[in-house]
């Protein structure tokens, strides 16, 4: 398919070795529900997610800049035939080990610990919040790859300022919450709520470089604005009818899973269409 070396291979996407100071970022069609991969591939949802990103990574070049920080993007157009349109051609960047994970909303894991402690690792929380609670302000909620198993676990301020210096690890925090705080503030106006998101940073040349993809619904939690409430878990913009189903065909969310039905994939495309569509202004066709 692709005449690259295959650099790394994530549950969705992949990367190849596109030379000396370049990768090839490439997304599929695949979806993971429940952490498992399905196999059946959402048409487009590549296509979707990487129009997406390389959309974002324009509305957030200014906010990038402001820190003296950039991004990875060098082309989207400029890919082998087999991926185009669902591929970004990047600089080669020195990644730093840190997830910078942003939170505007309680959700998830972060969920579990806040009922176990009250706050998320070192950042302290009001009382009273449930799942789906918005938070008074965002917070930077870090996490390292896990090396086995599904989830990334969450690391205090402390570990980063291990991983990465004092200075730096200031530099990720503010800049992560600055780039959620523009990414929620452009999904409100389209009816979405970005409930949390993760971003990866790199170096090149000494300065912080924004990496991976960017504000997708792989990469971060969307909502459907008008049916937030508190309380519960909220449901997913894009995978609701996805876990639905799975939930509803008696799956046991341990064998290996079954074929979506097609009226299941023709609405989660539809999804991802819609969710392009309402945060661009512009039509996907
Ligand atoms: C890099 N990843 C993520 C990943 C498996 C993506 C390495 N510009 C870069 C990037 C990026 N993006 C990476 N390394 C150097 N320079 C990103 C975690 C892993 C599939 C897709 N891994």
């Amino acid at each position: 398919m692709i005449d690259l070396p295959l650099v790394a291979r994530g549950k969705v996407r992949e990367i190849y070795d596109a030379g000396p100071d370049r990768l090839l970022l490439v997304a599929s069609d695949r979806i993971s529900a429940y952490d498992h991969v399905l196999p059946t591939p959402i048409p487009d949802k590549g296509r979707v997610l990487t129009r997406l990103s390389v959309w974002w990574f324009g509305q957030l070049a200014p906010v990038l800049a402001e820190f003296g920080a950039s991004h990875h993007l060098v082309s989207a157009t400029d890919v082998p035939d087999p991926v185009a349109g669902r591929a970004m051609l990047v600089r080669r960047l020195e990644m730093l080990p840190v997830e910078c994970v942003a939170r505007g909303y309680l959700s998830g894991s972060g969920t579990k610990e806040y009922e176990r402690t009250g706050s998320i690792r070192d950042v302290a929380l009001p009382a009273g919040l449930v799942e789906g609670s918005r938070l008074p302000s965002p917070v930077f909620t870090p996490s390292t790859k896990a090396e086995v198993g599904e989830h990334d676990e969450a690391i205090d301020f402390a570990a980063v300022v291990t991983a990465v210096g004092a200075d730096r690890a200031g530099e990720l925090r503010e800049l992560t919450l600055a780039l959620y705080r523009r990414g929620a503030e452009i999904a409100a106006d389209a009816g979405i709520v970005l409930a949390d998101t993760k971003f990866e940073f790199g170096l090149a040349a000494g300065a912080l470089v924004l990496g991976d993809e960017v504000l997708t619904p792989d990469s971060s939690r969307f909502w459907p604005a008008d049916t937030w409430s508190p309380g519960a878990v909220q449901p997913s913009y894009d995978k609701q009818f996805v876990r639905d189903w799975l939930t509803s065909s008696g799956w046991d969310r341990v064998s290996p899973p079954p074929e979506l039905p097609e009226d299941v994939v023709a609405a989660t495309r539809e999804r991802y269409v819609t969710a392009y569509e309402k945060l661009t202004g512009t039509t996907f066709s």
